[in-house]
């Protein structure tokens, strides 16, 4: 890297703000610092930039091109630093100059532009494809408007729009000169041509134009810089635009307003399918002139690019590229045919079906003609073929097309070469049940990729006092190799060791109740255990079971306010789809029980709720390192992996859990003793669900625990809560309890009731932590990737991080 040494940097900086705001560095606001300070360093990475480019076009090296409808980066700065290896250069140079640098940070902008896990994953790849030598491109939409803010109303969730754009951004480069039309609706009919083939001809089309801005991906100390591409849709400049109407130009802007808020359960908005095709067409024409400009014949484009969809959102990229080969390089179907499934590979994120992405095929029909005349075409030949070597019934089950919609999981695993789950279990639940039909016609196309996380962000800086531990007890290689924290594993009953940590822990939790006392008016003790649970508010992910737990806890302490009970702080952070009506209804319930248990001066202050407003990226990086415990208490069977659960545990946090998603290989790394197991196993769920016999009902009545718990949702008990009480009360009561809170909660009360236990004997627990700490290194998303990169996409990284 280019050496910048802090006197050079103090002169640049001075003189560019200067130049910038005319008037003297330090009369500047923290905005204008921000700003400056991202222009700086732009100045120092667009050479690398720039290079990259150069490289990829001359060594024609293969490309990997990663469709994600979310990208939830984060702030960057932090990032651009430490990867560029100026951290403590900028760092000091500010302080130098009496200016602050934390506050700096905090001027930047969190970018929302993703709903939750998948979002994140996509920007964990971003970094460390960047950072392993993998050649990776971003797709993406530039949302004018990230995910809503939330703001708590009387403990309601009242949505705000979140215009992220409000300040400059200083890291993107609109690249106007490549921008694309994308074609919407009108006419298609085919043609024959002079030399007897069809064309497509198009009448009434209304055109939109992807203008893409770029974001620099940087690699860890490694001068690769790959690039985030975001699309914006704009009224193209031509003659004809001239006349468009207002509602037209405001159809054109609504493509990219605002990022659909849900991440589980699919809506049906034509919306939504402008963005998906807007998304796409942009993305898979740019990747055609790229692959042009390299003058190689069609045979070689799957040497040359990988094209990876990130869950069904960007599935029709397939029908795009077959479209443009077929009509315009005038390729046969089955040369398309052929090109298109060696490039396309596709990650599966869910098995809820209610998040399965299906669409009319009339929308489709009228929206994108043309892309449904080849969807048909796919769906008309694999019927054709697999009944052939199937059998009728299996091609009709496995068909893109089924009662006249089209099941876009259906469309990316046939035409794709590769589909994978996210960790062992979800694999293993698509292929035995879920997507069983599809692993018997394509055996060898299912594959495991276990998510995983980037420690440069939640470790390195979101935790520089367990970075600045790590360093000094077992040496700096983990922060390139991530697996060597494994080495402090034998520094288990090293006292001097075990104090520090706990010493980084008292501190992160410090700084985190420091935020809540100014931000929440809430005071919390730092010494006691901080138990979190941080993640989208969905019933599946049980939220409600800690809020049950919570209140026994509350009762029995009012009962007897000397019971033997470890003093929590529950922290949550969590939003709501907007239109999920029985989530909000939680978010209510969490805020009333709060206001009932940290105003209750019967129970000693033992219980602390803090909801945290507005859960993002930024916030996490402030909660997790202060985390005790992590709660990872979906139903089995339910959560594809789960992000957060690596994140806390590199943290230092013990997770409780069941045996779901990731938590499985985390269970498996650290040994029962080190983590928090109960409730049922997934198949345990299955069998349950299928026998029917499951009667909520009954053990409310025959478990005295339970319907105390249960009747303070209805009697009073929480002075907060209006009809929510009683929605809740019989969503588990009447309703049958969809998601087996009752059938778990004794288990989980008696693993709760260890975890106090445990966390009485703070060097034993210190230990667990330090172990957690030390296996979490095996969840680095760089190993992730090179999996990816050796299994799916066929590209060879020189790199010399190892594979797991
Ligand atoms: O793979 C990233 C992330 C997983 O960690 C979560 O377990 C999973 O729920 C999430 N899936 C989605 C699905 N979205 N849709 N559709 O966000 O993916």
């Amino acid at each position: 890297m280019k050496p910048m040494d802090v006197e050079t940097f103090k002169e640049v900086y001075k003189k560019r703000f200067e130049d910038v705001y005319a008037i003297q560095y330090h009369m500047g606001s923290t905005l204008e610092q921000f700003q400056v300070l991202g222009q700086v360093l732009r100045g120092y990475y667009t050479d690398y930039w720039i290079e990259n480019n150069q490289e990829k076009i001359d060594n024609q090296d293969k490309q990997v091109y990663y469709f994600s409808m979310e990208f939830l980066p984060g702030r960057q700065l932090k990032t651009y630093l430490l990867n560029l290896d100026v951290y403590d250069t900028v760092k000091t140079g500010l302080t130098d100059l009496g200016l602050d640098f934390d506050k700096i940070v905090e001027a930047e902008v969190d970018p929302a532009l993703g709903n939750g896990g998948l979002g994140r994953l996509a920007s964990c790849f971003m970094d460390s494809m960047a950072s392993t030598h993998v050649y990776g491109n971003g797709c993406g939409i530039r949302y004018q408007y990230g995910l809503f803010k939330q703001k708590f109303i009387d403990g309601y969730q009242i949505e705000l729009p979140e215009n992220w754009l409000r300040n400059p951004n200083p890291w993107e480069v609109r690249k106007e000169s490549k921008s694309v039309i994308v074609r919407f609706g009108g006419n298609v009919w085919l043609e024959e041509q002079k030399d007897g083939k069809l064309k497509p001809k198009y009448e009434h089309t209304f055109d939109v134009l992807a203008v893409p801005y770029d974001t620099p991906q940087i690699g860890y100390r490694n001068g690769v810089v790959n690039n985030l591409r975001l699309f914006s849709a704009e009224i193209p400049y031509d003659e004809e635009s001239k006349y468009i109407t207002s509602e037209q130009r405001q159809e054109v802007n609504s493509i990219t307003e605002v990022l659909y808020p849900d991440d589980s359960n699919y809506e049906g908005r034509l919306l939504r399918l402008k963005q998906e095709y807007f998304l796409s067409s942009a993305g898979i024409q740019t990747i055609v002139r790229y692959f042009k400009n390299l003058k190689l014949p069609w045979t070689r484009f799957p040497e040359k690019v990988a094209i990876h969809i990130n869950d069904t959102h960007p599935t029709l990229c397939i029908p795009e590229l077959m479209r443009i080969l077929l009509d315009e390089e005038d390729l046969t179907w089955e040369q398309a045919w052929n090109i298109s499934k060696k490039t396309f590979s596709y990650t599966n994120h869910t098995i809820l079906q209610e998040a399965m992405e299906r669409w009319p095929v009339y929308m489709i029909e009228s929206l994108i003609p043309r892309i449904a005349q080849i969807i048909y075409e796919i769906n008309a030949r694999h019927i054709r073929n697999k009944t052939e070597l199937y059998g009728s019934e299996l091609a009709y089950k496995t068909a893109p097309i089924q009662d006249d919609q089209v099941l876009m999981a259906n469309l990316a695993i046939i035409s794709s070469h590769s589909v994978n789950g996210v960790a062992k279990l979800h694999t293993e639940i698509l292929e035995r049940y879920t997507l069983s039909d599809f692993k018997t016609i394509y055996p060898f196309r299912f594959n495991n990729k276990t998510n995983g996380v980037t420690h440069r962000r939640w470790v390195q800086l979101a935790n520089e006092p367990l970075s600045q531990l790590l360093d000094k007890t077992i040496g700096e290689e983990w922060r390139f190799q991530p697996k060597e924290m494994r080495l402090l594993r034998s520094y288990i009953d090293d006292e001097s060791v075990l104090d520090q940590l706990q010493q980084v822990k008292l501190t992160n939790k410090k700084r985190f109740a420091k935020f809540v006392s100014e931000q929440m008016n809430i005071e919390i003790d730092p010494h006691a255990m901080f138990d979190v649970q941080i993640k989208r508010l969905h019933a599946y992910k049980r939220q409600l079971l800690q809020v049950m737990h919570i209140i026994d806890r509350y009762l029995q302490l009012r009962d007897n306010p000397e019971a033997k009970l470890a003093k929590r702080v529950f922290v949550f952070g969590a939003k709501a789809a907007p239109s999920y009506y029985y989530a909000k209804q939680i978010i209510k319930l969490i805020n009333a029980l709060a206001d009932l248990v940290n105003n209750d001066p019967r129970i000693n202050d033992m219980i602390k709720i803090v909801f945290v407003e507005n859960y993002s990226v930024s916030l996490a990086e402030l909660i997790i390192p202060a985390a005790d415990l992590s709660e990872q208490i979906s139903l089995a069977g339910k959560e594809a992996s789960g992000t957060s659960n690596m994140k806390l545990m590199a943290n230092g946090a013990l997770t409780i859990a069941t045996l779901d998603g990731a938590n499985v290989e985390i269970s498996n790394l650290v040994g029962p003793d080190d983590i928090f197991l109960f409730g049922m196993k997934a198949d345990e769920v299955q069998v349950l669900r299928d026998s029917h016999a499951y009667n909520a009902r009954d053990i409310y009545e025959r478990d005295p625990q339970i319907q105390r718990i249960l009747n303070s949702l209805i009697d009073g008990t929480i002075p907060g809560i209006k009809s929510e009480g009683i929605d809740i009360f019989n969503s588990l009561v009447t309703d049958n309890d969809e998601y087996f809170l009752l059938k778990d909660y004794h288990s989980f009360y008696q693993a709760q009731m260890k975890v106090d236990i445990n966390y009485a004997n703070k060097k034993s627990w210190t230990q667990k932590s330090l172990i957690n700490i030390a296996q979490s290194g095996k969840f680095s998303a760089d190993y992730t990737i090179l999996r990816y990169a050796s299994d799916i996409w066929n590209v060879a990284p020189e790199t010399e991080v190892l594979q797991q």
